[in-house]
């Protein structure tokens, strides 16, 4: 077992996989003690962060992303990249069917040693999602993986949160369902670098081509998000490994033009101002619903105001008072 900070992190910048991926457990983990070594482990890293491509993609259960993830991740592979893969998947637990089914639909990519997959657990609230994802994917790029993708399932609100981390975020679309049958938002769309139409393949060929002029059309409704790059809609199949290079080129085009006009740096400086807030947001939430004198009168106040005896406004005022002491 290691003890060190420092032999963690020189596991890591070493780009030791068994401590890498043991790094995570400790970020991932709800015990104290292992989340203060995380937080010190992170600190010393943090210096070798930052020089990954940062992607995120989501899609509904059944858009193709595993398919996609390990058609995209194989080939950049194979270009000589190293790829950290984190998926966010609500709806399973560690032990859960779905990160099986998941592995196994990325099972060349699991076994290839420029890769490195790693299923997130999301463990109830968001806030979990956000540090422990963020914080997974710089250690990630202190280990040496100069592509970190994030897979999210579109249909919660993690996708915001994920679009909020990352360089680009692309968007997994199906041709033939409508928007409400993909469950994705509105405002999921307003947030994508780029959409992609999956599954354009055999008899399903024109439809995609139809989808992707309609999104085309609901893209210039929308407002940019950035003055320096359209989204684009852009078809492919996962399944058949077509139209894949097409969107990493996308993907550095993006990147080439952002960063020539200085958006990617201030991108990304207000992504880690952005972090810092909700940090302490969570902090304080997290500091106030702890407090032992909080724990014990909030209870009898919530009956209090359901039965309006007291009003929300003096329970309230009346529990911050008891931080003030
Ligand atoms: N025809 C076709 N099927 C695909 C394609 N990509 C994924 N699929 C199938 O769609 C199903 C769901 O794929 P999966 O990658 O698990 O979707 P996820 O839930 O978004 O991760 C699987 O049966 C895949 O084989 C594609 O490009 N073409
Ligand atoms: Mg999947």
């Amino acid at each position: 077992m290691l003890k060190t900070v420092q032999e963690y992190v020189d596991g890591v910048l070493a780009g030791n996989r068994p401590i890498l991926a043991r790094t995570i457990t400790l970020i991932e983990s709800a015990l104290p003690a292992h989340q203060k070594l995380a937080r010190d482990i992170v600190a010393h890293l943090l210096p070798h962060t930052g020089n990954s491509v940062r992607l995120g993609i989501t899609g509904v259960p059944g858009a193709g992303k595993s398919t996609y993830i390990e058609s995209f991740g194989t080939m950049l592979a194979e270009m000589g990249h190293r790829v950290a893969v984190l998926a966010i998947d609500p709806s399973s637990s560690r032990s859960g069917g779905s990160i099986l089914g998941d592995k196994t639909r990325m099972e060349k990519l699991a076994v290839n040693s420029n890769a490195f997959i790693r299923p997130s657990p999301s463990s109830g609230t968001l806030g979990g999602v956000g540090r422990k994802t963020r914080e997974t994917m710089l250690v990630c790029e202190a280990a040496g993986y100069d592509v970190v993708v994030i897979e999210t399932v579109g249909v919660g609100q993690s996708e915001t949160t994920v679009a909020s981390m990352v360089d680009f975020f692309l968007v997994l679309m199906i041709a033939g369902a409508g928007d409400e049958l993909q469950g994705i938002k509105k405002g999921v769309l307003e947030v994508a670098d780029a959409i992609v139409i999956n599954k354009a393949d055999g008899d399903n060929i024109n439809r995609a081509e139809l989808a992707k002029k309609e999104y085309q059309t609901a893209l210039h409704m929308l407002m940019p998000t950035s003055s320096n790059w359209s989204p684009p809609v852009l078809t492919c199949s996962a399944l058949e490994n077509s139209g894949i290079d097409k969107i990493w080129q996308t993907i550095n085009e993006h990147r080439q033009k952002l960063t020539d006009c200085g958006e990617m740096a201030s991108k990304r400086k207000d992504q880690a101002l952005d972090w810092m807030s909700f940090l302490l947001d969570d902090g304080l939430r997290n500091w106030f619903y702890t407090n032992p004198k909080v724990v014990e009168h909030l209870p009898q106040l919530k009956i209090e105001v359901e039965a309006g005896s007291t009003s929300p406004t003096s329970a309230a005022d009346f529990l911050l008072s008891l931080l003030k002491e």
